[in-house]
């Protein structure tokens, strides 16, 4: 079976796990914590980050590349518009969600959760800054671009910008954190109405299962 290296509470490795659930394909979870990851991990994933996709001898690291993959491998359903221009706008939100608003969730989820599993000090400087400065300027380009129905920011049609956007926000939820609708009302209900879609749903409550557990 597809081995998916990494961990569940990373949104590259939901990004990943997102894509194959819609497209209806299995695969296993091979348990590895970023920053710290087993000798020789760095064979895999040259950058020593996950996830790392491996398909027997088939390895590849790097959840858009692994997305684009897959795309390609497994057509149906597809994840990525076919018209070139929105083909490329998809690309771009898939970028935009990957750095700036990942940066942004990071700061609060690194230091709410990660640091409270590893029994750590949360800094609350840099909680407070994610939460005033980096997740209200990520949020008002998305709000400008968030669809007024359905769950998808790309032609109607719910594909790799929707994943990428969800998984990150998603850990957003996990630090106990709800998008402000009276400032950002578009982005706020496009986010709870992918977050009802199935593949989202189960992962969403898995991790919260885990979560609870873990940081009781
Ligand atoms: N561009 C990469 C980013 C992956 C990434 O940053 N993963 C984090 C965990 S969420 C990681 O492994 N960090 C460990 C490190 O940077 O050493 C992707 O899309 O897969």
């Amino acid at each position: 079976m597809v081995r998916i290296h990494g961990v569940s509470a990373s949104p590259f490795v939901r990004k990943v796990r997102l894509a194959m659930i819609e497209k209806n394909l299995r695969y296993e979870i091979v348990p590895v914590m970023p920053f710290a990851p087993p000798p020789g991990f760095e064979a895999l994933s040259p950058l020593g980050k996950v996830p790392v996709y491996q398909d027997g001898d088939f390895v590849l690291p790097d959840s858009s590349c692994i997305l684009a993959y897959l795309e390609k491998a497994h057509p149906s359903p597809p994840l990525y518009p076919s018209d070139p221009k929105s083909y490329g706008k998809a690309l771009f939100f898939e970028e935009y969600a990957d750095s700036r608003l990942a940066e942004a969730v990071a700061a609060v989820f690194a230091e709410r959760i990660v640091k409270k599993l590893m029994k750590q000090t949360p800094d609350e400087a840099r909680i407070e800054k994610g939460l005033t400065e980096l997740l209200p300027r990520a949020f008002t380009w998305l709000d400008a671009h968030a669809p007024a129905a359905g769950d998808a920011i790309v032609e109607g049609r719910f594909g790799v910008a929707d994943i990428a956007i969800g998984t990150q926000l998603a850990n957003l939820a996990h630090a106990g954190e709800k998008i402000d609708a009276s400032r950002f009302p578009k982005l706020a209900a496009y986010v709870e109405r992918v977050f009802a879609r199935p593949s989202f749903a189960a992962c969403i409550d898995e991790e919260r299962r885990m979560f609870s557990q873990l940081v009781a």
